[in-house]
């Protein structure tokens, strides 16, 4: 079975040493520890992978159609701001789960617009590092009722 691509954007690198009290204490390593302990204990391998790159994140998706089953995409900024992040999930048509750590709809209104929640299976937000077990519960049970998990 294919793995499951969890790709971040821009600046989360960063968690952990500013702003924990919008998203949390946890470090990007924190992070991606849980999403392979949650991965594994559904089944899925998962390859997590942070940019602060626009194109970078592109190329992700691109290699995703062929070695991934889905994708869970945090695209952090390029949420709100990139035409290309939208053209590449729904050029390669892979199931895909929108997450952000903090709930972008409580917070300033240029977070509220969405380029991915349109190519998006669903999105979760507001529920900090967990948001991403519960997006990699939902992929696996979208790619288990497929027959492609
Ligand atoms: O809540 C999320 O996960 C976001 O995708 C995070 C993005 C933000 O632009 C989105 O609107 C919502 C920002 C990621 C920046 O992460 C930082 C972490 C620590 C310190 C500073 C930035």
């Amino acid at each position: 079975m294919k793995p499951i691509y969890i790709l971040n954007g821009p600046n989360l690198n960063l968690l952990g040493q500013r702003e924990p009290g919008i998203y949390g204490p946890g470090t990007i390593a924190d992070l991606e520890r849980r999403c392979a302990a949650k991965g594994k204990s559904l089944g899925h391998a998962t390859v997590f992978r942070q940019t602060n790159t626009e194109g970078e994140m592109i190329d992700w998706i691109h290699e995703a159609q062929d070695k991934a089953s889905g994708i869970i995409v945090n695209g952090a900024a390029y949420t709100h701001t990139s035409v290309a992040l939208h053209d590449a999930l729904k050029a390669v048509n892979l199931p895909t789960i929108e997450v952000h750590l903090s709930n972008i709809y409580k917070r300033e209104p240029f977070r509220h617009h969405s380029y991915i929640s349109p190519v998006a299976h669903g999105v979760i937000c507001g529920f900090g590092g967990a948001g991403y077990e519960l997006a990699l519960e939902g992929l696996s049970n979208i790619l288990k009722s497929t027959g492609k998990g």
